[in-house]
């Protein structure tokens, strides 16, 4: 079957200013979290006075390319990228009264370049970073403070940029905190199911006090969340692992059940009491919880099996997020089990749940690539995979899912989050650099790029139905 995806779907490529930008202490920059994590998002943290190499000092040098790589973006036909703020450019410690001017004019740039480009800017605003200080100094999203530091920082940016951006994220990946705890929420690693859960409500209320504010500031724009989309299958028809399934399900879901319904699930009160977490919501926070999302947006990479009677991860697995082996699948060189039509079962599960528009704004394939003899990179392995996902997407429009855009990973090879290494590539550009900084930063089209070009003019019609395995 060929489908045509409809003519508002935004088509694109996302990204993350600390995973493309450099420029880490330019023109006014404070240090972020993600500055202290040379080794990736779950690796040892360092102090800057060490001095030591961080990949993402550099990265691949957005900060400075940026004209030439949304060239590129636009000769693909993009009609929207996906990029985050990095938080510590518009408030360097996060606390202050007054913004960074320059970090404001960095944006402004970007901005008009997408704008000659007619690319919609769909915007995170706090992707897997914070200001460094405020992780330091007031442990994260632990401190209730910080609701006003972020309000502020919300206030900042949408003043300065509401009318040009008209779809915003509050924060990537919301869900992650409860496995990686320092990098998006700068909550100190190994606290205590009490301390993280408090946090969480922190962030929880911060991202609906943001919606409230785009709602009143910009009526025109939209405002979703963001949630790592990690379906757990049951490994066994075993009403025990079913059940089990459903429960680390919720684990994700709960965040996007507070951010679309705007108050907490029944189940969440059953947890909390056999965890011992006495929670402090404020009659304030329940208001303030109220103001929803617009729209519910994720990412979506793989997905996992779960059993109570048999251990399902594998001794080999190397998986930032410890998905369970599903014997029908295969796996990245990463260990990440690739799974095309768990795409269409996450896009119906969460337009079931939620009844709002879906924004995937993140899938792709994290591969090594190599330059052949005659300088290209074949990489049929992630045309492979894209078209695969992005057919599923297109089955899921057909079941009536209402999808706003889908953003491609990386379009352009950048820092692996995870790892930080830059030979885990995502792009369907190259960027030469390899994982110990050595490179020119060149950027070369891939065979995907035209490949994702035709996929974006077509609107889908030349994709393939997956061979039958
Ligand atoms: C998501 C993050 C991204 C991105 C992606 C790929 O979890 O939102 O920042 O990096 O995963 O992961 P990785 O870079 O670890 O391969």
């Amino acid at each position: 079957m060929s489908f045509r995806f409809p003519d508002t779907f935004l088509w694109g490529g996302a990204t993350a200013a600390n995973q493309i930008e450099g420029a880490h202490t330019t023109d006014g920059k404070g240090l972020s979290t993600s500055d202290v994590q040379p080794y990736g998002s779950f690796g040892e943290l360092r102090s800057r006075q060490t001095g030591d190499f961080n990949i993402k000092d550099i990265a691949i040098d957005f900060y400075h390319r940026y004209p030439q790589d949304i060239q590129l973006f636009s000769e693909l036909g993009f009609s929207c990228f996906r990029l985050s703020i990095a938080w510590s450019r518009i408030f360097p410690k996060g606390d202050e009264l007054e913004p960074n001017e320059l970090g404001l004019a960095y944006y402004d740039k970007i901005f008009d370049e997408l704008e000659k480009h007619n690319i919609t800017p769909v915007v995170t605003l706090s992707h897997y970073e914070m200001p460094l200080h405020l992780a330091e100094h007031y442990h994260g999203w632990t401190n209730r403070t910080l609701i006003g530091f972020f309000e502020r920082y919300a206030k900042t940016v949408f003043e300065r940029y509401g009318n040009r951006v008209k779809y915003w994220l509050t924060f990537n990946e919301v869900n992650v905190t409860l496995h990686e705890s320092f990098t998006g929420a700068g909550i100190p690693r190994g606290s205590d199911q009490q301390t993280l859960y408090q946090g969480i409500h922190h962030q929880l209320v911060a991202s609906a006090k943001a919606v409230k504010l785009c709602h009143e500031m910009l009526p025109e724009a939209k405002i979703g969340n963001m949630m790592l989309g990690a379906v757990q299958y049951a490994l066994t028809s075993h009403p025990d692992d079913v059940f089990e399934a459903m429960q680390q399900n919720r684990d994700w879901l709960f965040f996007g059940d507070v951010q679309s319904r705007g108050y907490y699930p029944s189940y969440m009160t059953r947890k909390f009491k056999e965890l011992g977490i006495s929670l402090n919501i404020t009659e304030q926070d329940k208001q303030d919880l109220k103001e929803t999302i617009d729209f519910i947006s994720f990412s979506y990479y793989m997905t996992g099996c779960v059993s109570v009677q048999k251990n399902t991860m594998s001794q080999e697995d190397d998986v930032a997020f410890k998905m369970g082996t599903n014997p029908y699948l295969e796996s990245t060189g990463w260990g990440w089990q690739i799974d095309p039509k768990g795409l269409r079962i996450v896009c119906n599960l969460l337009y079931d749940r939620y009844q709002k528009p879906l924004f995937i704004v993140e899938n792709g394939l994290g591969a090594v690539d190599k330059i052949n003899e005659n300088g290209q990179i074949e990489d049929d392995y992630r045309i492979q995979y894209m078209n695969d996902h992005l057919y599923q997407v297109g089955e899921a429009l057909q079941d009536g899912v209402k999808i706003l855009g889908y953003t491609c990973w990386g379009p352009i090879d950048l820092v692996s989050a995870s790892t930080a290494q830059m030979s885990k590539r995502y792009g369907v550009i190259y960027v030469d650099r390899d994982d110990q900084g050595n490179g020119t930063l060149q950027r070369i089209k891939k065979k995907s790029f035209d490949w994702y070009k035709n996929v974006i003019a077509s609107k889908g019609e030349n994709l393939t139905p997956p061979a039958d395995k």
